[in-house]
Parts: structure tokens; sequence; C-alpha cells
């Protein structure tokens, strides 16, 4: 982010807010693939980002998302109250809005470098968290993903461009592994052998999902694609979760990626960017609370057959994000952001020992699962 000039910065926070309007900007979050930073201007506050076009290679079509996104969340907040789902009665839901130029003409500027720009409205009074601090902000983070998924389910998957193709795709994953271990250059030790071990006893197991899927038993559906722990903006005074953001992913996909990305990013106490790499375990007690949160937004939205996946989900989606990093790391560190050489290796092993930790639990997450979605459908009824 630092390589990015500040004069630069500045030409295009103004492109938004207009000439001499913009007072500070500062990093803001830790993304591994964008850039993003907050700017203050005259008249407001927002967050300024650079999407990162070797990753999404067609940024248009994300603003092409989002704005569908944008359209269709908003008219539904809009509804009357005895309209809304009974949650949203009674609580505070927002969703970033869309800065055009200043201009007018667009949502999104192109410097002559190519960088793609766009500004979002910044949500007050939140923070967020990259651990959970305790079991009720884990129940808030489950329940918000719920309103979300509530918000969007009927956003016709036809209207959402595929902004990142194979992205939550295991298979294609496991595939590019390959390829990156065969041309890979890295010099073999005790973690990268580990990792190399722990990915070859699980490949058969990669397809759950994507078999699922052929099968016909789980449906597309709009999703956010990346709702990791720290994309949910908490309120600052009553903790409870008020906007779900990072919506460069939301595209047409399962319910899974999303639950799975909730939970494995959520129930590892350590977060994912510890050195602690042998005390990584999954909660099953945080698992719990956010489950409980998201059936109690969402459990009607789902089929028996996608409720009785979550289990896998969680499991597998550590496991892909692990396969990810560690193929970065084979590759030389080119898609996620890795500030020393072996941040990715690390990043990969926090995963792999969480998605064995999970491994280990299946039964309990089973059990757990089957208990709370039976015990939120017969509340509803
Ligand atoms: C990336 O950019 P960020 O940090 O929101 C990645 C997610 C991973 C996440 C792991 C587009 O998200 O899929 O789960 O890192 N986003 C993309 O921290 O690949
Ligand atoms: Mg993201």
């Amino acid at each position: 982010m630092s390589q990015i000039p500040s004069t630069l910065l500045h030409s295009v926070a103004e492109a938004f807010h207009g000439e001499g309007r913009v007072l500070a900007i500062t990093p803001l979050g830790s993304g591994n693939v964008n850039d993003t930073f907050l700017v203050e201007s005259v008249a407001r506050r927002s967050v300024l980002q650079r999407i990162n076009t070797g990753v999404f290679r067609q940024p248009e079509q994300v603003m092409h998302n989002l704005a569908q996104l944008d359209r269709h969340v908003r008219t539904k907040l809009l509804e009357q109250p005895e309209r809304q789902h009974h949650l949203l009665q009674s609580r505070r839901w927002d969703l970033p809005q869309l800065i055009k130029t200043r201009d007018g003409s667009s949502t999104w500027h192109r410097c002559a470098d190519g960088g793609f720009w766009r500004s979002l409205s910044y949500v007050p009074d939140t923070t967020c968290v990259d651990v959970i601090e305790h079991t009720a902000q884990a129940r808030e983070l489950g329940l918000g993903l719920g309103l979300f998924h509530h918000l969007i389910e009927d956003l016709p998957v036809e209207q959402l461009a595929d902004t990142l193709e194979d992205f939550h795709i295991t298979p294609a994953y496991l595939d590019q592994y390959h390829q990156a271990l065969v041309r890979s250059e890295v010099v073999a030790c005790t973690g990268t052998d580990h990792c190399i071990a722990f990915i070859r006893e699980r490949e058969a197991d990669v397809a759950v999902l994507e078999q699922a899927k052929a099968r016909g038993e789980l449906p597309l559906r709009p999703i956010h694609g990346d709702p990791k722990i720290n994309n949910m903006l908490l309120d600052q005074g009553s903790g409870q979760a008020v906007a779900l953001i990072d919506l460069d992913t939301v595209k047409p996909g399962l319910v899974h990626y999303d639950i799975g990305d909730c939970l494995r990013s959520c129930c590892n106490r350590l977060g994912e960017e510890t050195t602690d790499i042998s005390s990584v375990c999954f909660d099953l007690e945080l698992a719990e609370a956010i489950l409980d949160g998201y059936f109690s937004a969402a459990s009607s939205l789902l089929s028996p057959v996608e409720i009785a996946l979550i289990p896998d989900a969680a499991r597998l989606i550590s496991f892909e994000l692990g396969l990810r990093f560690f193929t970065d790391h084979l590759r030389g560190n080119t898609y996620f952001k890795a500030s020393r050489p072996n941040h990715n290796l690390q990043r990969a092993q926090v995963q792999f020992q969480l998605s064995a930790s999970i491994e280990a639990q299946l039964p309990e997450l089973r059990a757990l699962v089957e208990q709370l979605a039976g015990s939120h459908s017969s509340a509803a009824h």
C-alpha cells in the first residue's frame, strides 16, 4: 500500500470529492487483495479502494454486481416495517453506498496508470474485530450473515456476473496447486513437506460440495463470498452486527462458502495471522453461538440437504484457504499480499491445523448443526 504515492491518492480522492476538499487519507483495514483507505473530506468520511485488477480482471463487472446488490437490498430495507424480517424491525442494518465521481458520470475512476478505484460511504459508529472477543459477539456474527442472506436471497442470480471464475471451487484450486508444485522452486522444508502430505491425504475429499451441486442437490444462490470475521461491522455501542462489507465477491455460489468462511474465521480464537500454529483449534462453543445466530435469521432459507453439508463446508473452506495460501507461497506470493517470505506458508499451516481440528470434531459439529437447525425450524412453525 505504501507504494501508492500520496499525490496519486489525493488526485483519486479528489475525483470523487472535489478539488481541495480532501482533508486526510489513511490506510484502512488489513485486506489481502485490494488497497483500502479512509478518506476524510469536507463533507464526509468515505472508503476509497483500488481494486486489484490482477485478481478481479473485469472490475466493471464487480461494479455491476455492486449496483445490483445496492438496488435490491435498499428496496428491501425500505419496505414497510411489518413486511420486514422480524430482526430488522428492531435493529439498524446498513449497506455502504457507492459514491459517484465528482462529475456524476460514474461510480469508479480509472487512473492513467490503469488503476481502478471506487469510493463507498463509511458506515459510522462501527468497529470490526480480527478475533472473537466473547460468545455473544459470535452470535452476532452469525446473525449478521443470516440477515445478509435473507436480504439477498431473492436477488436473481442471473443478474449477477461471475466476477471471479472458479472462486471457492475447491477441485479447481487443487489443480492449480498441482501445477504450482511442479513448477515451484521453493526450497523444501519441514513446513512445506507437512503441507504437501496434508493435502495428499485429503485430495479425495475436495469435491464434496461440487459433487452435491452437480447432482442438483445444492442451488446456486447470491452469496457474499468473503464473510470473514473482520468484514462484519459491529455497532460501537450495542455490539450488534450492522453491515457486511467487502462486497466484491458477491456473485452466484453456494451458501456453504459463506457459512464455512464465517465459521472458519470466527471459531479460530487465535486468528488467521497467528504464528502459534500448533495451538490453533476450532472452538465448538463459538460455532454453536454463530450457528444459533445464523439460524435465528435465516433457518427458513435452507433445505435439509444444504443444512446437512454445513459441517463439511467448514472443514472444506478452511482446507481450501490453506491450499490457496500454500499455492501462492509456491508461486512466489503473487495473489495474497505477503509481508515476509514465508508469510503465506504460515497462513496455510494455520488453515490446515484448523481444518484438522474441524475434522477431529466433525461428529460433534454435525450433531450441533442438526440440533440447532431443528430447534429453529420448530420455533418458526
Ligand atoms: C482475501 O482481501 P480479503 O482479505 O478480504 C480473499 C478471501 C480469503 C481471505 C483470507 C478475493 O480476502 O477469499 O478468504 O483473503 N479474497 C479474494 O484472509 O481472494
Ligand atoms: Mg475480500
